[in-house]
């Protein structure tokens, strides 16, 4: 059985925010670590630059809000199979 995915996050961030919105829209579901003063060594283990948000699934470790958008869209293929490509005549147009 896979991990849930762990979102380190601060609430009022736009980054994290961003993040939650793309989870969120791409149905991933996940838990908040909120960074306190306390996790920050934490996150730092994870992020060495020291800014959230960061993703953990299954022992890897994203940060930076767009590599978890772009993850949140893999997981999201993933459950629902390959998308098909349009292979209408307009599409392939280059004009
Ligand atoms: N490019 C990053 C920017 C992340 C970022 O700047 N996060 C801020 C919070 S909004 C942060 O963690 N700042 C703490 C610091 O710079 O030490 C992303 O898109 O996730």
């Amino acid at each position: 059985m896979r991990e849930e995915h762990l979102l380190y996050d601060l609430r009022d961030s736009p980054f994290c925010m961003k993040a939650r919105i793309c989870l969120h829209l791409k149905g991933v579901s996940y838990r908040t670590v909120t960074v306190t003063a306390r996790r920050y060594r934490e996150l730092r283990r994870l992020n060495p630059l020291g800014k959230v948000p960061v993703l953990v699934h299954d022992g890897e470790v994203i940060a930076d809000s767009s590599s978890i958008a772009r993850r949140a869209r893999t997981v999201s293929s993933w459950r629902n199979g390959p998308t098909r490509r349009s292979t209408s005549s307009s599409a392939r147009s280059s004009g």
